[in-house]
């Protein structure tokens, strides 16, 4: 299937350069809302009251919950649509609003080449993905992830790159966000690696590389929204002292033509996280009953039925 054309300037950015920001997202009230229901969680987390955490020094899941609070910091807080998130009410929902909301579902359309939700229709082919949190590593210590791509190993021939990468002429299966709460300059990448194998010298480059040619660090201030493609060449950079909440999600698209292994890839992507384990109890209730609800309900139903055809993932990668 290929986009529209011309397509939209967001999606010509993201085709050209593999990630594009959308400055001032948030209003303020969302920020202050969104930050004291994040900093309850990262706080109840670290304590060890919730055990889905993304753990320092272990780059790619599954993480082990057992590490927590003895032995490790964390650098992340996963699920946070999960129906048993140990936070009040209001500010579960304030999760939920946010990833459902109309703004930012209609800025996810336009990048996958969807039509607008103008009619509130709950049938617009979006599936719901991922919902996570990266924060300060809380032992106080810095922690780098290694250049990657997310879903293509970097054992990977060049072919075998230029199978798994996204084809401008098709459209997306799915888009990745980063939202930061704080100023955040963590995430750094090769612009336009999303579309070409990597060159030689990116290839005999150290995994922790400090520096490769034609990088960029994405400085983002807070409330700023950056979509990116999860296979551009990227990695995080994590300061102990630097503040960083920053919300991590991604929505994917139904009938983006994938069947058969592009289903399970992309089922492995999202289902690897362990969503699927407590997706059908999650609770959108707070969302009432009219078209922002059905829209929800319609992604949750998506998302199950992926898990339902994909079967057993197992990992994208190793680490
Ligand atoms: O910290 C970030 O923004 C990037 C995270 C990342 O690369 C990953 O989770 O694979």
């Amino acid at each position: 299937m290929s986009p529209p054309s011309p397509p939209s300037p967001l999606l010509s950015q993201l085709t050209t350069s593999g990630f594009v920001i959308i400055p001032s997202f948030l209003s303020p009230a969302e920020l202050t809302t969104l930050r004291t229901a994040s900093a309850a969680l990262i706080s109840l987390s670290s304590s060890g009251h919730w055990p889905h955490v993304r753990t320092t020094g272990k780059q790619f899941p599954p993480w082990d919950p057992s590490l927590v609070p003895h032995s490790s910091g964390i650098w992340g807080v996963q699920h946070l649509l999960h129906p048993s998130l140990p936070l009040p009410q209001d500010q579960r929902d304030a999760f939920v609003r946010l990833y459902f909301s109309p703004k930012l579902l209609s800025l996810s359309r336009e990048i996958l080449s969807l039509p607008p939700n103008d009619d509130n229709n709950s049938d617009q082919g979006l599936v719901m993905e991922l919902f996570n949190l990266l924060c300060k590593p809380t032992d106080g210590k810095g922690f780098e992830l290694s250049w990657h791509r997310d879903d293509i190993p970097a054992s990977a021939s060049a072919e075998e790159e230029m199978g798994g990468l996204h084809k401008p002429e098709e459209v997306y299966s799915h888009t990745q966000w980063n939202l930061p709460l704080y100023q955040d300059s963590s995430l750094i990448l090769v612009p336009g690696s999303h579309v070409r194998p990597r060159t030689e010298e990116e290839r005999e480059a150290d995994l922790y590389e400090p520096e490769l040619e034609g990088q960029v660090v994405v400085d983002l201030r807070p409330g700023d929204l950056v979509f990116y493609d999860n296979n551009i060449l990227h990695r995080g950079v994590y300061s102990g002292e630097r503040e960083r909440v920053t919300l991590h999600g991604s929505v994917g698209r139904a009938d983006a033509g994938e069947e058969g292994e592009g289903v399970r890839r992309r089922a492995r992507n999202v289902l690897q996280h362990g969503v699927g384990g407590w997706v059908e109890q999650a609770d959108f209730s707070c969302l009432g009953e009219g078209g922002e609800r059905e829209v929800a309900e319609g992604m949750r139903r998506r998302l199950v039925e992926m898990g339902r055809v994909a079967g057993e993932v197992g990992y994208s990668l190793v680490g």
